[in-house]
């Protein structure tokens, strides 16, 4: 097993959960800003304010809705881990690991407060450039998310958010402004996380998804493809040397039996969740596959001449992906079937792997599988930028934490990728999430953690935020010391 000399190992993390300082040098709320804690469900009715003073609750922004933070709710984002605060505390641990790169994405909100304006905001501009030098004083290469799920709020409620065709613009200005303030400062970069949660979670809530939801999210997907490709062009433009990437959610989908029906689900599966959106971001048009999709749906999509050049021309030069877990899939509606009921996956149970205390599943060869496949699709080099298991870690009576299960978890999957790069996979760098602990984006819980340092903070936001090593940092200190050959 053999990693490339220059392999880029590190850890990611992301603006809206860990900074914090929502409110500090001029910073506008996101929307991210105003989701509670709690459960799934819980954190998905989120609480506003009207104009006229009276409140409501939804899971998407409602029209005239004032970004509304309520006494007595606590928002985790907020706060985050206080990152804005502690930042040269925590690179300085990240460089201790040895990190050869740390992932991060810029809060819209903290350079354009609306989203809308002509000038970015200074002190945060003056922050990030703060970090990005600190970074390099290590030697830590930043890779840098563009938009990680924080739409300025009152793009949401002003502009009706990704619905709307001008959101490109104030997406292609801000990209166009981090590209020119940080050119020879930040080389990787990824336009948007996860682009694919906007139709793969779709129908992950069962059949709740109505038939406007669907043409929603595949209009706001186009706009976001067309934004994302406006400011790859622009980015090679003002710096050659800028790698930028795509980024997408990588759950690897299995079939339940070996009936031709769940074999045909399966791959059509794969084709909606996974590679419609590789495919436009790293071939720069949509797949056949795409009008079997829209016809599904009968949806009418606002899909110009003008954005098709576009898709064309800015074509990514890296394929990213997240890897927590697989997934089973099945046209057999066995009533007695075992449900996955962790949050964000439906899928049915897989019996021969172990599953988290949230219900993801355990699956190492996944990730391997996964690599192969969109090697073999895409011959572009891969990241894989997340990675991690999520679960609740206890302080031990010597005061440390010891978290074997974590240790765990990433031999598997770092073992996964050796042997991937062994059958010829472009692997170039490795960010298990969460690297030091943060706010969940799916429960808002800080319990939920994925870090190899401890943030002492629970999910009310009680605690000193102290900063500790837990034992996997000295084990992935370790790995990271021998290029991945000391498991
Ligand atoms: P949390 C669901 C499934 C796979 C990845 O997730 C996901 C999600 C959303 O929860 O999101 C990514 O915090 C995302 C991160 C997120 C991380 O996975 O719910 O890019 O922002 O924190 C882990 O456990």
């Amino acid at each position: 097993m053999t990693f490339p000399k220059n392999f880029l190992w590190g850890g990611a993390t992301a603006a809206n959960q860990c900074e914090g300082a929502y409110d500090v040098d001029g910073r506008g709320l996101a929307r991210t800003d105003i989701t509670t804690a709690g459960s799934l469900n819980q954190r998905r009715q989120v609480t506003y304010e009207f104009p006229d003073g009276t409140t409501g609750k939804g899971d998407k922004v409602p029209k005239n809705a004032h970004g509304a933070v309520l006494p007595g709710e606590y928002y985790p984002n907020q706060v985050g881990i206080d990152f804005y605060h502690h930042y040269q505390e925590d690179i300085k641990l990240f460089a201790e690991m040895g990190f050869k790169t740390f992932r991060m994405s810029i809060s819209w909100s903290r350079l354009f407060p609306n989203g809308d304006e002509e000038k970015p905001n200074q002190a945060g501009l003056d922050f990030y450039r703060r970090v990005f030098e600190e970074l390099r004083k290590y030697q830590i290469e930043p890779l840098v998310t563009i938009w990680h799920f924080d739409t300025p709020l009152y793009l949401e409620e002003h502009y009706d958010g990704w619905n709307n065709r001008k959101v490109i613009d104030f997406f292609v200005k801000f990209a166009t402004t981090v590209f020119k303030e940080y050119k020879g400062l930040v080389k990787y970069w990824l336009t948007f996380n996860e682009i694919n949660n906007t139709i793969q979670f779709l129908d992950m809530f069962g059949d709740s998804a109505t038939e406007k939801d669907y043409q929603d999210a595949y209009q706001q997907l186009h706009y976001q493809f067309v934004a994302s490709a406006r400011a790859v062009k622009i980015g090679h433009e003002i710096d050659p040397e800028n790698q930028i990437g795509c980024m997408i959610c990588g759950i690897a989908n299995y079939p339940l039996t070996s009936d031709p029906k769940d074999i045909m689900l399966n791959r059509h599966v794969w084709e909606k969740n996974i590679f419609y959106c590789g495919d436009v971001q790293c071939k720069g048009e949509y797949p056949t596959f795409a009008k079997r999709l829209w016809d599904e749906h009968d949806l009418a999509l606002d899909i110009t001449q003008v954005d098709l050049a576009d898709l064309k021309a800015g074509t990514v030069d890296l394929y990213t992906f997240s890897y927590y877990m697989s997934n089973v899939v099945s046209t057999h509606n066995d009533p007695d079937a075992e449900k996955v009921s962790g949050n964000f996956v439906m899928g049915l149970k897989n019996p021969y792997l172990k599953y988290s205390e949230w219900q993801w599943a355990d699956d190492p060869l996944g990730l391997q599988y996964y690599l192969e496949v969109v090697n073999d699709r895409y011959h572009l080099p891969l990241m894989v930028v997340e990675n991690g298991l999520g679960a609740i870690d206890k302080v031990e009576a010597d005061g440390k934490i010891h978290d074997p299960y974590r240790i765990d978890y990433f031999r598997g999957h770092i073992a996964a990728m050796g042997a991937a790069i062994d059958n010829g996979v472009d692997l170039i760098g490795y960010t298990p999430w969460g690297c030091i602990d943060l706010v969940s984006a799916g429960t808002g819980q800080m319990s939920k953690r994925y870090g190899m340092i401890y943030v002492d903070l629970d999910d009310e936001g009680h605690g000193t935020m102290k900063r500790s090593k837990k034992d996997s940092f000295d084990w992935y200190q370790k790995v990271i010391a021998s290029n991945g050959t000391d498991l």
